[in-house]
């Protein structure tokens, strides 16, 4: 057997089902082994269904026969499983390739495959494959290599594997330069990938994978004889701890939670303890789906892109519980002595990081929570609870009220509050880093059933797109929605709906909606820059090149609506639910709409109020046709009175 053949075998022994990648030289014998096991198992799927039928025959006979003379009739003969072979999925891109594992991962909790073969294949993996790590995702790099012997003479794409890898897959990166090595390097790469939830890369050169590999092994000193398999462990705080925490928990009065990515299978325990708590849970981007936002007390996300009521429970609590998340901007934590803390996290090394803890309790979210709620008591006095609930409520009524505010041409926020409402049962959710990140934390409404992702830790550009494809891979029966800027879909987006049009005939339910931002704008960072340095918009690195989304989906057999009134906004969605193949809706969006923090602190507002100034000052008016001076003017305004930043005096330069 060859170790390419091996390794293949090995792969599917691990339960891996599906690799995404792109092919090269690199990895041809890994190509032909894919290639090799899925005919075999295509041969063997005819001759499984020839012998059912054949089955089919004999039992027949045999039931007729067990009519006359039951007793004298043949044994039952049993009925083979259809094999399951890897599948390839090809992308149009290396680092859709790793974005796409760590999706998988993300979705499944299984771990996720990307391979590509060496050099500029391998490189190009890496923004992907940096997604993962930083949001603690499973994914394995199956990358390919020149042969040994022109390793270091600087051969056509002889780069430095391990060094390029020993970053990103600092856990475990090994190149195989013996067969029998490949054995521990495919079962240690999956097994340290899983139990330290990173990623791992394995580098295999392709003489390598031409090799034989014996499949008899004899002892041999030094060799490793490794197995397959890991189960992860239940992971829970000894019951000191879990008490100590308890009495923090029960002895506060206003218990405020938040929660992440940590929390996403912890739905039940979640929100029973905030039901024992009287508290509101606030969640982090990576939690976003972790509760439902119909629930009242929901209090919605956090931070830069947070909403009012989390911002008000945050500066009110006296008791903080963080489930599973590592949210990186403490200034929108309670004041340090202003609360008291419990965290939960799987990961100690995130304990206590951005807020001191009084205990930090090592477990899993779900496990940890099942344990503490016996030890909480119920709290009486809902004030607390009563108080966000209503807080709650305003702000959906803002939320509401900003989506049907003025725009030119569509208030992106209407979109996202129109999308909210029309949701399909267990829809698969990803957005890009852009102003979709921003509407997605804030205006939209997901239930329990669902799933939401973003790329959060590396907040890349470009996610949304592949996010989704690798949703409706692995769950071809459910609607998969991608959240996408116009510039992430010109810098990859565009390119995989070439993928999407070449796979979606083989998902069961087609429905993939890819919903553009469609700005012409980097809009996020014009935002960025207006309120961090008060900068006018910089067109030479913001503005985008025109391009017709929707004209394109047409172009390659999938469904585009263009939407360039609010008016078409509903239409459009209801249009897309229906839709018989995957669909890009091409909104005509406002780039005036500004991604305000919701509850500016510090001289947040003033900023906001200085980059009217600024622009209006520097002339860019023309440059922004339809800008909405008034509805700005009264809408910082409104922001600055409500958090008593007057004296900051509002004035528009006449320019
Ligand atoms: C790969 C990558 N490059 C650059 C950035 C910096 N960045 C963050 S948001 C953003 C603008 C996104 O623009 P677009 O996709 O058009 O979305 P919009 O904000 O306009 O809705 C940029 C350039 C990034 N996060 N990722
Ligand atoms: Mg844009």
């Amino acid at each position: 057997m060859k170790v390419s053949d091996f390794i293949v075998e090995r792969l599917a022994d691990w339960g891996i089902s599906r690799i995404y990648g792109y092919p090269g030289d690199g990895i041809n014998p890994l190509l032909a082994a894919i290639n090799r096991s899925s005919q075999s198992a295509q041969q063997k799927d005819q001759e499984i269904e020839q012998d059912q039928a054949i089955i089919q025959d004999q039992e027949s006979i045999q039931d007729r026969e067990r009519e006359k003379a039951p007793h004298q009739a043949a044994p039952r003969i049993e009925k083979f499983d259809q094999s399951n072979p890897i599948e390839f999925i090809q992308v149009r891109h290396e680092n859709m390739a790793a974005f796409m594992a760590c999706a998988h991962a993300k979705f499944t909790g299984e771990i996720g495959v990307c391979m590509a073969t060496a050099g500029p294949g391998a490189i190009q993996l890496l923004n992907g494959l940096y997604d993962a790590k930083m949001d603690h995702q499973p994914v394995l790099a199956i990358v390919g290599q020149q042969q040994r012997a022109a390793i270091g003479t600087g051969f056509l794409q002889d780069v430095d594997l391990p060094s390029l890898f020993k970053d990103v897959a600092h856990e475990y990166v090994h190149m195989a330069m013996d067969s029998k090595q490949v054995r521990h390097l495919i079962d240690r790469s999956i097994r340290i990938a899983k139990a330290e939830r990173t990623v791992t890369c394995i580098i295999i050169p392709n003489d390598v994978q031409e090799l034989e590999i014996e499949t008899k092994v004899s002892r041999e000193h030094g060799r490793s004889y490794s197995g397959i398999g890991y189960s992860s462990p239940r992971v829970i705080p000894h019951d000191k701890d879990l008490q100590r925490a308890a009495d923090i928990l029960n002895s506060g009065q206003k218990v405020a939670i938040l929660v992440g990515a940590g929390a996403l299978r912890a739905t039940k325990e979640v929100v029973e303890t905030s039901n024992i708590l009287g508290a509101g849970i606030a969640k982090a981007l990576l939690g976003k789906a972790a509760v439902s936002d119909h629930l009242p007390f929901v209090t919605g996300s956090i931070g830069m892109l947070g909403t009012e009521a989390t911002e008000k429970m945050m500066n009110t609590c006296d008791t903080l519980l963080m489930i599973g998340s590592n949210f990186p901007y403490s200034e929108f934590l309670p004041k340090e002595g202003q609360a008291r803390g419990v965290q939960i996290d799987i990961d100690g090394r995130n304990l206590s990081l951005r807020y001191p803890m009084d205990v930090s309790l090592e477990g899993d979210c779900k496990e940890t929570l099942a344990a503490l709620m016996p030890l909480l008591q119920y709290k009486e006095n809902r004030t607390f609870r009563t108080d966000l609930e209503f807080a709650v409520s305003e702000w959906w009524k803002t939320v509401e009220a900003r989506a049907y505010s003025e725009a030119t041409p569509v208030n992106p926020q209407l979109l996202f509050w129109e999308l909210s409402k029309l949701l399909p049962e267990r829809a698969i959710i990803s957005a890009d880093s852009g102003t979709s990140t921003a509407w997605f934390a804030r205006d939209l409404k997901v239930k329990d059933d669902m799933m939401a992702s973003v790329s959060g830790g590396l907040a890349s550009m470009g996610c949304a797109v592949p996010y989704a494809v690798a949703a409706k891979f692995a769950y071809p029966e459910r609607v998969a929605i991608a959240l996408a800027g116009d510039g992430a879909m010109q810098m990859n987006g565009i390119n995989e709906l070439i993928t999407i049009s070449k796979y979606w005939k083989q998902w069961i339910d087609p429905r993939l909606i890819v919903v553009v931002l469609n700005n012409q704008d980097l809009n996020f960072v014009t935002w960025e820059m207006r309120a961090s340095q008060g900068d006018p918009k910089f067109e030479a690195s913001q503005d985008l090149p025109a391009f017709n989304y929707a004209a394109f989906a047409q172009s390659i057999g999938l469904d585009g609506i263009i939407v360039a009134r609010p008016e078409d906004v509903v239409p459009a969605l209801q249009q897309a639910i229906v839709s018989q193949r995957p669909i890009v809706i091409d909104v005509h969006t406002d780039p005036n709409i500004p991604p305000l923090p919701a509850a500016p602190r510090d001289d947040r507002a003033s900023k906001g109020i200085r980059i009217v100034h600024a622009q209006r000052r520097s002339g860019h008016t023309e440059a922004t046709p339809g800008f909405n001076w008034s509805g700005a003017q009264k809408h910082i305004s409104q922001i600055a009175s409500r958090y008593s930043l007057l004296p900051i005096k509002i004035t528009f330069v006449p320019t």
